[in-house]
């Protein structure tokens, strides 16, 4: 892996961030909210639907203890979003509905709910999310028909976040990315890649392999990890990765003392039929924080992909950006294709 990657790097120049930017803020959200960000979008029943990640921190102080959940909003557009006044999954409510996966331990070791995916297969919303507790990192997939009620279908093992469904099953099977940390067996800090599983049922996930490498990513020296469910293209599975890059030489860059990381976007292609297999990666990354409400936030300079959605030949991203705001920017199939090589 690089030492360090250029300061200077740039996204592509056919990339357009939406001038409506950024879509959602802390300000649209009917309860307490001091941050909105890395959403999961998806359309579902002819309208679009968001399950945004919410975190408040009373009177916006990040110091103070605060809480993290993740909120429901719907757009006929993809581009106006209202917020359901309620959250809908939240750590008190995954305790609640999750008492059998906790039969050793009792319930009150979650501590947050965050980063989630909407998938829907099948006619059928799922919603993956990263839930940190006590013992761990767990991702769950949960299921729901209308945001308000919901099943947590299954829980890993820690430690595991960033699971993202695929939209169709391949061979019969769901299929997931996902990325786990593993600490002790490499040399590098938070050396982390992008893996895939497959389960018959949801609930039970194995056939692991690893997808994409960091060291494969040019411009991630640290950890990468999936971005929105990948999207059915004639040419493969075309799909976003948020890569990592740490510069020991960056200081204070948001709210807290010092962030000396920096998340891109990446994009690559897996087979159609057999998505273990990479068909096509971009060496350079498709995004680069650039605008002012990328560039500063709560951690500037950070882009977390979340959805993906082909609207004909015109494709749209959703990223979360500086942890603090979500958005949008859009692009043409045919240019992300050629970018990954297809
Ligand atoms: C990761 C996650 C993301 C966040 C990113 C940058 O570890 O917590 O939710 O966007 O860090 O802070």
């Amino acid at each position: 892996m690089p030492t360090t990657i250029p300061h200077d790097l740039r996204g592509v120049p056919w990339i357009t961030r939406h001038d409506r930017n950024p879509l959602l803020s802390p300000d649209d959200v009917p309860y307490p909210s001091s941050l909105t960000f890395n959403a999961g979008v998806a359309k579902y029943e002819g309208r679009y639907v968001m399950v945004f990640r919410n975190d408040y921190f009373p009177d916006d102080d990040p110091a103070k203890p605060g809480k993290t959940d993740l909120g429901f909003a719907e757009s006929p557009d993809g581009i106006s979003w209202s917020v359901r006044p309620t959250p809908f999954l939240s750590a008190d409510r995954a305790r609640e509905a999750g008492g059998a996966f906790y039969a050793n331990r009792g319930a009150e070791v979650v501590h947050r709910i965050y980063d989630p995916r909407i998938t829907v297969v099948d006619g059928r919303p799922y919603v993956c999310f990263a839930m940190d507790t006590l013992h761990g990192v767990r991702s769950g997939v949960a299921t729901t028909s209308d945001f308000e009620s919901f099943d947590i279908l299954s829980l890993s093992a820690p430690e595991n976040r960033n699971t993202v469904l695929f939209p169709e099953r391949v061979d019969g099977d769901f299929v997931r990315l996902e990325r786990p940390f593993p600490v002790y067996s490499r040399p590098e800090p938070e050396a982390f890649d992008v893996w895939i599983a497959r389960s018959a049922d949801l609930l039970r996930w194995g056939d692991h392999d690893l997808v994409l490498g960091v060291e494969d990513v040019p411009f991630s020296n640290r950890k990468i990890g999936p971005g929105a469910p990948p999207l059915r293209t004639p040419k493969g599975w075309l799909t976003t990765f948020h890569a990592v890059d740490y510069d020991e030489s960056r200081g204070k860059n948001g709210w807290e003392a010092t962030w000396k990381k920096r998340y891109t976007i990446g994009l690559m292609l897996l087979d159609l039929e057999d998505p273990r297999r990479l068909k096509g990666l971009a060496k350079t990354p498709l995004m680069v924080p650039q605008a002012d409400y990328e560039r500063s936030g709560f951690r500037g300079d950070v882009l977390f992909p979340g959805g993906m959605i082909a609207e004909g030949e015109e494709v749209r991203i959703y990223y979360g950006a500086a942890d603090t705001v979500e958005c949008v920017a859009s692009a043409d199939l045919s240019d992300l294709l050629a970018f990954v090589g297809a």
